[in-house]
């Protein structure tokens, strides 16, 4: 069943590519150019990923893994078995997430709405890049890309992790982990104070963003204002995806010893040295 205001959208124009060829819905998905290439990307991906477990070791869930080539094979392509699989796999991966947020685009274009949304998602694309491509990339083998697995990608992530030692030291993960928890403080005080101020008792009308503000400057003495929450939760969130892709990007390519040791320029100051 199609909404009321659903038919009014469905208008014809705003694609990237393919022209009217593929501008068409299929029930309520807008299907387009890149909904035909992202399906492509999607279907191959996933059923690799199917067979991949298929020739491994286990169906345990938990326990199923793709992993990239040995570091041996450098930046080549290597045998599916090897590892070729994993590189098949993420490029199906890259076109899938880039297919979804190019998708985004040409529906923002049809609404006439702006393009924050597609851009948002592209900073975790551009974070999943920066793991799989830009990071093995500099590091000279695709090998140092993360396993695809549940259980895999975690020891990954400790055994990465410890290789700088303690991994909590590095300044640009200070301020992706910082980010990603301020989003959640703000995210929770919107939630709760919009609930707030569209939940009145029984007999009562929903209150105005007068009550908001005033809720805010009475507390803390400060509002940010109804578009100003929404601006700064995007800042928050585009932050936190942004510093995780330089906190790893910078671990190997930029900084090769142990996090803890960074912080040598600032103990060396001459200051209290
Ligand atoms: Mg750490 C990374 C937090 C302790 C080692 N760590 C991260 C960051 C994040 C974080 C800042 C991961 C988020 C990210 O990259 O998002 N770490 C964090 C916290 C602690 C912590 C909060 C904590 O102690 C409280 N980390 C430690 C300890 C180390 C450590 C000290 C291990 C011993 N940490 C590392 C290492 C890494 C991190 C190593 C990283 O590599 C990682 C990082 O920064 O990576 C960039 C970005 C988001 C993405 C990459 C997701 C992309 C999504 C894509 C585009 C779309 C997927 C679609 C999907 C397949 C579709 C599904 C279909 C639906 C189900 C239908
Ligand atoms: C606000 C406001 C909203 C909000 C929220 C605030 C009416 C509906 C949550 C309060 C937010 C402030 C003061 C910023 C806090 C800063 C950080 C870094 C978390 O004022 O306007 O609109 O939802």
């Amino acid at each position: 069943a199609m909404l009321s205001f659903e038919r009014k959208y469905r208008v014809r124009g705003g694609t990237l590519l393919g022209g009217d060829l593929f501008d068409f819905w299929v029930g309520p998905f807008f299907v387009g150019f890149f909904g035909v290439v992202g399906m492509f990307f999607t279907v191959l991906g996933t059923a690799l990923v199917i067979y991949g477990a298929a020739i491994g070791p286990t169906w345990n869930i938990w326990q199923i893994n793709i992993a990239p080539p040995d570091i041996s094979y450098g930046l080549k392509l290597a045998p599916l078995k090897d590892g070729g699989l994993w590189q098949i796999i993420t490029f199906c991966a890259l076109g899938s997430f880039v297919s979804w947020a190019l998708r985004e685009v040409e529906i923002c274009r049809k609404l006439g709405i702006g393009y924050h949304v597609p851009v948002a998602f592209g900073m975790a694309i551009f974070a999943y890049f920066t793991l799989v491509v830009i990071r093995p990339f500099l590091m000279g083998a695709w090998g140092y890309g993360f396993p695809y697995g549940i259980l895999s990608h975690l020891d990954w992530v400790s055994n990465t992790g410890y290789q700088y030692l303690h991994f909590h030291y590095n300044p640009a993960h200070m301020l992706a982990v910082t980010f990603f928890f301020t989003t959640t403080l703000a995210l929770a005080m919107h939630g709760g104070l919009i609930l707030s101020a569209t939940n009145p008792k029984k007999g009562e009308i929903v209150k105005t963003p007068e009550h908001e503000d005033t809720f805010f400057r009475d507390t803390i003495g400060y509002s940010i204002g109804t578009l100003g929450i929404h601006r700064l939760g995007l800042f928050l969130a585009l932050s936190a995806g942004f510093w995780s892709a330089v906190c790893i990007v910078i671990s190997g390519p930029f900084w090769t010893q142990g996090w803890p040791q960074w912080w040598g320029w600032w103990l060396n100051l001459p200051v209290w040295r």
